[in-house]
């Protein structure tokens, strides 16, 4: 395992986001390569490390001020053992290789998971949406698809949103793909449900998250009600996540964006956050505008300087980390645990540092991650291509009792997992292996490919 390490760092040294990912699944299934030496002969871990096709294309757009901006597009294609490519776009600056790679890495993994047929991919933008106009949104869009089209498809690889890829951005995608193709066709998914999107994908990750807390949470006899919650994020997943956190009797403390966090001591109720979602999905605002609607709370610009983030020092019982990669590293962990919480469910991708994982394990903190916890987003984008397939829509309470079913079934792949290869109660080792199992044995079923 170590010399597939060292090969991929050697390979690519600058994609540590890759490596992080990569490390973290390997250390995981070592006991299943130590029970299947077949794996070892067949180098699955040399073939399931190395994406089967990655994309890379200019994008060229001009803006309001008739200037050509030039940014750079990606599709990570990593694998479709068990089906099409599958997963989102993210439009931001900090874009690259080693993070979408690692995100269509931990794809692969979440997407067995979910019960559905998909294979994982991802790509996206160094564009960032922020202060954009939509004109320029769908220009940008526009060109963007003018390449993608050709390597996606309904049963070749179907992507999604991501951070700065919402409603807006599909919309945008899917009209240059139908005007290209000629086609109207499920190749992508959380569509508007006007023209083949499903209920309740806007809300599947953050519901999905809080679904698969409660699950955590029912080993142990207890629910969510009371609970006091941490939520860092203000986007599609943490806005989802709070809504159910309250519905299922909940209260949530804090909210962020890249700017900063709003600690609301009253708990953010269902009115507050209606202002949020108008706040951040209409107005495209800043969370900041929080405290001037609400000045009970407290609002706090992130500080580059300090090595944690106040977010995660507050007293609570829960912790939903919403917003980006390595957003918990071990002195939050630290925090959080000292805090009173018992319990960590990730709806971002690898939101917690390796070393934060490993306090959350030694202190036997309830951990959920992203893999299992945030797949309930993909999981109904997989029930929107199968409604798109058989040309209908379910209704809400359909596709939302699917959900809560799927969730129900990763959480028991996880706990059978971890149980059957000693390490009970241990999320990271269950999600892991459970998927890898999974996926490694389609690869190999369908020979050298
Ligand atoms: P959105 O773009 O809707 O929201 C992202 C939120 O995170 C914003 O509040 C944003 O703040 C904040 N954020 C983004 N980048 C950073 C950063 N570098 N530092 C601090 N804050 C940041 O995205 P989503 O809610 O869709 O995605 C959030 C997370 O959930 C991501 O990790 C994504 O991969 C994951 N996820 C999303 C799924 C989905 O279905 N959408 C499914 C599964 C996982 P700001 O506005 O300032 O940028
Ligand atoms: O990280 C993820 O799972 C997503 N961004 C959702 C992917 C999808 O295809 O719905």
């Amino acid at each position: 395992m170590s010399d597939i390490v060292q090969l991929i760092k050697d390979k690519d040294p600058e994609q540590k986001e890759f490596h992080q990912a990569v490390i973290e699944v390997l250390e995981t299934v070592k006991p299943v390569l130590d029970r299947n030496p077949q794996y070892g002969k067949e180098n699955i871990l040399g073939r399931i490390t190395e994406p089967e096709r990655v994309i890379m294309f200019r994008v060229p757009w001009m803006d309001d001020t008739g200037q050509v901006q030039v940014n750079r597009g990606f599709r990570i294609e990593m694998n479709s053992a068990i089906g099409p490519y599958k997963g989102g776009l993210r439009f931001h600056p900090s874009v690259n290789l080693s993070i979408l790679k690692f995100l269509a890495f931990e794809q692969v993994f979440k997407n067995a998971l979910t019960t559905l047929p998909m294979g994982g991919g991802k790509g996206g933008s160094d564009f960032d949406p922020k202060g954009k106009s939509d004109h320029e949104v769908m220009r940008f869009c526009q060109s963007f698809m003018a390449e993608l089209f050709r390597h996606i498809g309904p049963n070749t690889d179907i992507p999604a949103g991501d951070i700065g890829v919402g409603g807006r951005e599909i919309g945008y995608m899917f009209g240059m793909y139908k005007k290209l193709r000629n086609e109207f066709t499920g190749v992508l998914t959380g569509k508007s449900l006007a023209w083949g999107g499903s209920l309740i994908r806007p809300e599947a990750t953050g519901y999905g998250c809080v679904y698969f807390a409660s699950e955590m949470l029912s080993v142990k006899n207890d629910t969510l009600q009371g609970k006091t919650c941490l939520v860092s994020g203000s986007g599609n997943v943490a806005q989802f996540t709070v809504e159910k956190i309250l519905e299922l009797g909940g209260k949530v403390i804090t909210l962020s964006d890249s700017a900063g966090y709003i600690y609301d001591e009253k708990g953010i109720d269902a009115d507050k956050l209606a202002f949020v979602m108008n706040l951040k999905n209409i107005q495209r605002g800043r969370i900041s505008e929080y405290v001037e609607k609400y000045p009970d709370a407290v609002y706090t610009p992130a500080d580059a300087a300090l090595d944690y983030n106040p977010l995660w020092n507050h007293q609570a019982n829960c912790a939903f980390p919403s917003a980006t990669q390595n957003e918990i590293n071990d002195t939050d962990a630290g925090n959080l645990i000292k805090n009173g919480v018992t319990l960590v469910a990730e709806g971002a991708n690898m939101p917690s540092t390796p070393e934060a994982v490993n306090i959350f394990l030694d202190n036997k903190i309830m951990y959920g991650p992203g893999k299992a916890a945030n797949a309930g987003g993909v999981a109904v984008s997989g029930l929107e291509m199968s409604q798109n397939s058989m040309r209908l829509n379910w209704p809400s309470e359909e596709v939302d009792n699917r959900l809560k079913g799927i969730m129900k079934s990763i959480h028991t792949s996880c706990v059978n997992a971890a149980d059957e290869y000693g390490q009970p109660g241990n999320y990271v080792a269950g999600a892991n292996i459970a998927g890898f199992v999974k996926v490694v044995n389609a690869m190999l079923d369908q020979g050298l490919v």
